[in-house]
Parts: structure tokens; sequence; C-alpha cells
């Protein structure tokens, strides 16, 4: 079939500046690739071939903005940004190139023309999951918002053969089964062999002539792999980095041909363990070796190709702040203060005292949470071997700072034999930020009260944010065409101009083209959940969506609870005018995380209980789709009505679901937490359903120890929830399934789920009321995305680079 003579001639898209090619000129490149890159001929192409043959060809799209970014931050001399993270959530990549080099509909003829469809060949991708959940995601919208905004920026991580484990539900219960993305070759990256350093583990520090030296008793090697990230429409790109452990010795041949096939493929096993798995869990620390090891292996690789980097270009070290920052992304890369000193004075003779500087100057850390069993610990004995002269370091900075500073006895780094990360992140760096606003100020009064104190300057805030390309450009076409056709395209480069979006609040006419859109989304999401779960929805209802890693502090169980008594009210009077609602529950629980699991069991055995009625079965679904991951959101949050963010009081330190799900026009039912706190103060208290105890509260709260009994004894719904799970309701083949659960609800809820109870019950009655006029919805609902701009990561990254980085964008404007 040839291509469509107006397709191939007509400019695909309205996006500026770029020089882009046309249909045909793309339709050449793909069946390019596909002969001599795969070697397939496009008759006997599979869906693969296709895939990666467009993937090549967007891929040698984004060469010219890279190498443009790169010789442009060579030839001025440009300081550079460094973002460490053991995370980097990025998802699927070729749709996101698309748009942003403004290919979309380019690429969609070109295929087309060949028989194949974009949206087959988008969804064959599998998603990059080198991420838990917000953080890595966070790292990931940051990297796609420096290239936007013009950051010379490197991102460094490791490549970890297997992401976040899959979910699967079996008999309502999680099973993890391995990720392994990597089973096909990834088109985005190129290998780096050139770029490789060894890491040094255990051994011993020995003085020599005065000078101690490390003699690491192991040693991998760290190889690069990079990804480019373009910013909207080309103008500028970023890298991602990523190290893969390889042995350092050579094969062992002799052992081989001995018959001895282990041990002569022992070092390249061991190498590679450090690049093989992402550790499930974001909130509590593993506290294995291993995880210290792969911390040290990112962190190090990393700082020796800075310093590579840095020297190629520049001469005296003691300059190192003025061209390099690196953002450390929360405590994992912690290990950077002491490893940039050690690189700095053993491998580079510099003193001690210009070293500590050097490094603090040059050195910022993020801190992403205050659940205290989040802080990463290390025993000093574990940190002594497997890092003997970096515990050496890490004691002397240790003493430095008691010495310079009167400090209260709970200040220091090194305490009951354990090493305090946190601590050693913050007086390493000359900046440390919380991710919202009400999270910083509780950084300063809790987790680093003490040190807050000691250096009063140094805490800052830099509200969290998201990427307007990829949440709302890529995963909502419907609300962004509206938009566009609104207000132009430039909400995409500057979400701000969403506030231009206002006044249309008031327009009838507009009202019902923003409803129209959400409509289609809903309509698109419940073809999907039938297709996949069988699961019959009423677009018409209210898409009510909690999604987010399961934790106790998030409070599924609360939503659960609610879900169940409204069921109950339901079932009693099916004629009381109510709402109905679907209720979508999609998240992953760490694999040894036994209370969320059970959260998670039971969410699955009240949707079978639910959805088998007969009596409310058009009034209420629950749908709980396996595998939540970054697709599945861009599918689920252009859909949503309501956005629930309810977590407990003061635990959230910020959320960006929240911020998409606004973004994407929900009303958000949520408590004054994280960055929730700012969402309702932007779009204005009207246009939010608050509920609950605040963070002051939550603390009164917590000190009457029989919070939870009182708050169930006064709530009749709450009680006849807990009845009915306590019966057997929800689980009749097994009816004390629950017992233990029930139990705690009444003498262990840390999470203040029954103090809030009937507040968040009166606030989803509200939320009721108002979805039945939909006019007043809709006019909340446009507002809120027009109140939404601040939460771009543009913002977030401009910020970092005024208060935190002292860098320039590198793009006039
Ligand atoms: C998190 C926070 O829990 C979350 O609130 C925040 O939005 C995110 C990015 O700053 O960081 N901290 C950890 S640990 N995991 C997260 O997702």
């Amino acid at each position: 079939t040839a291509s469509p003579v107006t397709a191939s001639s007509a400019p695909a898209s309205s996006v500026s500046g770029l020089a882009r090619p046309t249909v045909d000129a793309l339709r050449a490149k793909i069946l390019h690739h596909l002969e001599y890159t795969l070697a397939k001929d496009a008759g006997h192409s599979s869906r693969y071939d296709w895939r990666m043959a467009t993937s090549f060809a967007i891929r040698d799209e984004m060469l010219k903005p890279w190498f443009a970014a790169t010789r442009q931050t060579y030839d001025t001399g440009a300081k550079r940004v460094y973002y460490l993270s053991m995370e980097f959530l990025i998802g699927r990549l070729l749709e996101d190139a698309m748009i942003n080099l403004g290919l979309h509909e380019t690429i969609a003829a070109a295929l087309a023309a060949e028989g194949q469809t974009l949206s087959d060949i988008i969804e064959d991708e599998p998603d990059a999951a080198l991420g838990n959940g917000g953080l890595g995601r966070l790292a990931a919208c940051f990297l796609e918002s420096m290239a936007t905004v013009g950051v010379p920026a490197h991102g460094y991580g490791i490549r970890y053969e297997h992401g976040l484990f899959r979910q699967r539900f079996e008999g309502g219960q999680q099973v993890e089964t391995p990720e392994d993305w990597l089973s096909q070759p990834h088109p985005w990256e190129f290998a780096r062999p050139e770029a490789a350093y060894i890491v040094g583990f255990k051994g011993h520090s020995e003085l020599r002539r005065g000078k101690s030296v490390w003699v690491p008793g192991e040693t991998v090697k760290a190889s690069a792999y990079d990804t480019p990230v373009v910013g909207w429409q080309g103008k500028w790109a970023s890298t991602l980095r990523l190290w893969a452990g390889l042995p350092t010795t050579q094969f062992d041949l002799e052992r081989f041909n001995n018959g001895d096939y282990t041990a002569a493929a022992a070092p390249e096993a061991l190498a590679r363990t450090l690049s093989r798995v992402l550790y499930p869990d974001d909130t509590t620390p593993a506290g294995k070796e291993l995880r210290l090891k792969q911390e040290y292996f990112m962190t190090s690789a990393a700082l020796q190709d800075i310093l590579r980097r840095y020297q190629s270009q520049f001469s005296t070290l003691a300059d190192l702040p003025k061209h390099v920052a690196i953002q450390l992304n929360d405590t994992h890369p912690a290990i950077a203060g002491p490893e940039l000193m050690r690189l700095l004075m053993d491998q580079h003779d510099m003193g001690w005292d210009e070293a500590q500087t050097v490094a603090r100057a040059t050195l910022g850390y993020t801190n992403h949470t205050l659940l205290p069993e989040a802080l990463e610990r290390w025993s000093t004995y574990l940190m002594g071997s497997v890092l003997p002269r970096h515990m050496e370091i890490i004691q002397r900075i240790d003493e430095d700072h008691a010495k310079a500073h009167k400090r209260p006895p709970s200040v220091g780094i090194v305490q009951h034999n354990e090493v305090k990360m946190g601590d050693l992140a913050f007086i390493m760096s000359h900046k440390v930020n919380g991710v919202s606003a009400l999270h910083s100020e509780l950084v300063k009064e809790t987790v680093f009260h003490d040190l807050h104190k000691l250096h009063p300057d140094r805490i800052t805030n830099e509200t969290n944010g998201v990427t307007p390309r990829r949440w709302m450009r890529l995963s909502n076409p419907a609300l962004s065409t509206l938009l566009d056709e609104t207000i132009g395209e430039g909400w995409t480069r500057d979400l701000d101009h969403l506030k231009t979006l206002e006044p249309f609040a008031q327009d009838a006419a507009f009202r019902e083209k923003f409803a129209a859109a959400k409509r289609a989304n809903k309509v698109a999401l419940a073809g999907w959940v039938q297709d996949t779960m069988g699961i019959d929805i009423n677009p018409d209802a209210m898409f009510d969506i909690q999604i987010k890693r399961l934790h106790e502090y998030k409070r599924q169980l609360l939503n659960c609870f609610e879900t169940i008594a409204l069921w109950h009210n339901m079932r009693q009077t099916p004629d009381a005018g109510w709402t109905p609602r679907v209720k979508f529950f999609g998240g992953k629980s760490a694999p040894g995380y036994f209370v969320a699991k059970e959260i998670i069991h039971l969410i699955n055995d009240v949707a079978r209980t639910i959805n088998a009625d007969p009596v409310t079965g058009h009034l209420l679904k629950v749908v709980y789709p396996p595998n939540y991951n970054v697709s599945m959101a861009q599918r689920l949050i252009p859909a949503a009505d309501l956005s629930e963010q309810i977590s407990t009081a003061g635990k959230e330190a910020s959320g960006t679901g929240n911020m998409k799900l606004t973004l994407n026009g929900a009303l958000t039912i949520g408590t004054l937490d994280g960055a929730n706190v700012e969402i309702r103060d932007l779009v204005g208290a009207d246009n939010f359903f608050l509920f609950g105890l605040t963070a002051d509260g939550v603390e009164k709260r917590r000190k009457n120890i029989n919070h939870a009994r009182e708050a169930i004894e006064d709530s009749q719904n709450l009680r006849d929830v807990l009845q009915m799970i306590v019966e057997g309701r929800f689980s009749p083949e097994e009816p004390d399934r629950y017992h233990g659960l029930v139990d705690r609800a009444w003498h262990h809820d840390h999470y203040l789920v029954a103090a809030d109870f009937d507040s968040y019950w009166e606030a989803q009655r509200a939320a009721d009321a108002l979805y039945r006029t939909p006019q007043d919805w809709n006019r909340k609902a446009i507002l809120n995305v027009a109140r939404s701009g601040f939460f771009s990561s543009d913002r977030t990254i401009r910020g970092y680079m005024a208060d935190i980085w002292d860098v320039p964008s590198a793009l006039k404007d």
C-alpha cells in the first residue's frame, strides 16, 4: 500500500522550530531499520520488529538535540547537574519521544502506510520499571523537565536486569513474579563499554607515608549504558546513564577446561548481582549488605565519571562546585559525601578540610519521607567491613562536626553502633530540601530538628511536580486537544497558561465539551476493564480512584471500609437516590509486608462480593486491576472523577499522583497531608473535599490510647463494617480470615482509620451530592485543571536551579 499523498506532504503537527522529517522520510527510515538493523523483511515482520524499527527511527531523531546539547555544554563550560538516584521509573519511552519531537502524527501515518497501527506498537513496549513508586517516577519527570527547561543534566542510576516485580492475584492474594524488561533488547540505550570504572568493596585501609590507602578485597566493574531524554519540541536533551555490573577478572579458562564450570562463572555472577534486581520496597530499608553495595556501586561509578568529565574540561578540583551540582535523591546515595572526599583526597591529593568544603558545596540532599522506619541506618560493623575507608572518613566528619558545633547528644552520624545516613547526607550537603511545604516544615520539626537548629539556613522546600507532557499531552489526548483549541498549546511548555482556562468554567458550552472529553476517557477505560477483567462498569457512574503503593499510612483500608459501608447502606435502601460509583484500586505491596498484603486480599474479597450482588449492581462496582504501573496510571488518571488522597496527616511527604489527577480534572477527597495542602490552597477550598484530622490533631489524638475503640463505638457505620468482616461476609470459605485485621482495627490502629472514618464518610456523601449536579461538578473540575499549573515539574526544576544548584537555563527563550 502506498502512503496517501496528502498525509506524506502535509506538515505533521504544529510544533515549530524543529526540522521534522516527512511521512515518507520516516517510513523509509523505519523500513531501513527493519531491513538493516533487524534483518527482517517487511512482509515477515512481527509487531516486535515494527516496534524496534520505529523506535530506532525515532531514536535517530533524538540524536540531533542530544548532540547539540552535549556540544553546547562543552563549548560554553556550563555548570552541569547530576541527579543520583537508585530509581528511575521511566515507563514506556516511544510515545514520549514521539510527542516531544512533534512526530506523533507523522509516525502514525508512516506506519499506517505499512498497514501497521501505532497504538498496537506503543502497547507492545514493556514498561521500564526501574523504581518503586513516587520517588522513582519523580526522578523520571525531572529528567524530562530538565530536558525541557534546558539544564545540562545527567541522571545516574542502576541498569537493573529485573525492575519492580509483576503482580498477579491468586484467589485475591498478591503473587509476585520477576519482571524481565531486558529479555528483549532495549532500543533506547547505547552501551558505552569505554565508560567503565572499578568499584571496590571490603579489604582494609592502611597508612602509606602518612596517607590512608584503601586496599579493597573485592572489585567489580561498572559499565555505562546511556539513554537520551529529549524535552518538549526537541530543544534540549538530558542523559540517563545507568550502570551494569561486570567482573574485573578475566574469564578463568583453566578452571573451565578442568570442568569446574561453576567456579569459572563465579566472578561474573557476583558482579552481575549488583545490577540484578531493584529492591521492591520504598519505605523500609532492607538492611542487607547487597543493598549497601548497590548504593555504593552506583554512587562511586557516578562520582568517578563526574570527576573524569570535569577533569577533561577544567583543571582545578577546588572549582568543582562552580561547575558541578550533585543532587542526592533521598539517602540512598548518601555515601556520596565520604566517597567524593575519598576520591579528592586519596586519588587527587586534596587536603581534608578542602575536600570537605568542596564536597559540601557540590552536594544537595532531598529528603522524601518522614517515616522513621524509612531512614537508612547501617551498622558500623557492616559499613566498616564493606567500606572500611569510608567508615574512617565518616567518623572523622562526625568528629569535625562535633568540634565545630555544640551538639546535643541526640546529634551524631554514628550512634549506638549505627551510621545514620540521613544525618550524614544532611551534614555533607549545602542544601537539604523537603518535597512539599508541609513536609519541609515537618522535616525541620522532626527528623532534622536538632540539625536544623545548628544549620537554620540549610533546609529549604521544593514542592514536587509532574511533567505535563506525559501526564496530559500523552495520556489525555482528548483533554489536550480541547485545551489547545481553547487556550492554545502554550500550556505544554508553561503550565501556568492553564490559568487562562478559568473563565471557561462559567461557559456552559465549554463545560459540555469538557464533560465529553472526560466521558470519552471513561468509556475507553470501561472497555479495557471489560476486556481485561470481564467486569461491566457504567461510564456514567462516578469513577473514584486510589492508585499508589499499598501502605498502611496511605489508608487503602479506610477506603475499603467506606466501600463496605456504602454497599451496606445501598442494600438497605437501594432506591434512596444513590450516586452510582466505580471504586478503582491499583497498587503493589512490598513482598514482605504482611499487613499490606492482607489489605489487598480484603479489597479483592470485597470486590468479588460486591460485584456479584444483583441488588446493587447498577450502583456500585469495585475494580482492582493487577500490576499497576506507569502505563496503567496513564490509562486510569484521565478517566478519574474523584482522586483519593487520604493518608494519615503528616505521613505522605508530598504525593505526585494527587497532582496528576488534579491536572486531569479529578476532584480530590483528601486530608491536609503532603502536597494536598497546596493543591487545596490553589484550587480553592470549595473545589476540594476535605476531611480528617490535621498533622497536629493526629499527634494529639494518638495520645489517647483508646482512640480507636472510642471512634468505633461512636460510629454505627464503622461498627457494621467490622461486624460484617468478622462474620466472614467477604470470605465465607474462611470466615475467620480477617480476624487479625479487625483486631488491629480495634487495638492497633496506628494510622487512625477509625478516628477519621465518619469525617471521610461525610465528605464522600458531599461528593455524591455534587456529582448529581453535573454542571456544578464540571465547573469545579475545570477550576481544578485551570489552577493546577503550579504542579508542573518544570516549575520544580526551576526551583532547584535557583535555590540549590545555581544553574541558569541553557536555552534562550
Ligand atoms: C516518596 C513519598 O512517599 C511521596 O510522598 C513523594 O511524593 C515521593 C517523591 O518525593 O517520595 N518517598 C518515598 S521513600 N517514596 C515516595 O514515593
